[in-house]
């Protein structure tokens, strides 16, 4: 009878959580050439909700294109650039623009959370899951040597994959609402990643990658 009890106590330890114990709060993962760190609830889903529609409405979104062997191509996103200089990448050049009050709180949690100071950031809007950005280092020069990308996701959870630029692995998760990623050091020299499409059914995302242009 008492090992029954305490198994039945055990059970019950395992399932009342009120802190939430058993989710993770950040991870900080190690991989070859590089690490990062996954804070999957960094903003809490009253923020978040908050932020995606403040952002969604009052960003200064654009429909970018590139030309590939005389052909326009629509980039698969929409995208806004917000920060002190300007910023020159696949051939655009997106202007200064003055920070909003919204990505100046969210830049600040950022910062706390970093100890980093973050002077652009570059916002892409996944409207469906037809949206995307493909494989891509974010080693541009004026981003200096080992830069530090700190990446904010609201909206809708989409997949991100990490590639190894030699031996090809891949690492791959999920970045949901009010989640916080953080790659530095040799990452951006080392590996490549992306969001890639989905057939699955997916509302819109919002992601924020905060920078240092030197
Ligand atoms: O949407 C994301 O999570 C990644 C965005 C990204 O890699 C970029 O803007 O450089
Ligand atoms: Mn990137």
């Amino acid at each position: 009878m008492a090992k029954l009890l305490y198994n039945r106590k055990d059970v019950y330890m395992k399932s009342y959580d009120p802190f939430n114990m058993s989710k993770p709060q950040s991870e900080f993962v190690k991989i070859r050439n590089g690490a990062y760190l996954f804070v999957p609830d960094f903003f809490d889903k009253a923020k978040s909700d908050y932020y995606f529609n403040d952002l969604i409405k009052n960003s200064e979104w654009r429909q970018e294109e590139i030309l590939i062997f005389g052909k326009t191509v629509k980039f698969p996103r929409l995208t806004a650039w917000y920060g002190e200089r300007p910023y020159a990448y696949s051939g655009i050049t997106h202007e200064a623009r003055k920070w909003t009050d919204t990505l100046l709180e969210i830049k600040n949690e950022v910062e706390i959370r970093t100890q980093s100071i973050f002077n652009s950031v570059l916002l892409n809007l996944y409207r469906n899951g037809n949206d995307s950005i493909s494989w891509h280092a974010d080693n541009e020069k004026i981003l200096g040597d080992k830069p530090m990308i700190a990446s904010v996701s609201f909206g809708a959870t989409r997949r991100f994959q990490l590639r190894h630029n030699a031996t090809k692995e891949k690492i791959q998760f999920e970045l949901g609402h009010g989640s916080l990623l953080i790659m530095k050091g040799e990452l951006q020299a080392y590996w490549q990643h992306q969001v890639p499409k989905t057939k699955k059914e997916v509302e819109a995302r919002i992601n924020l990658t905060f920078r240092t242009i030197t």
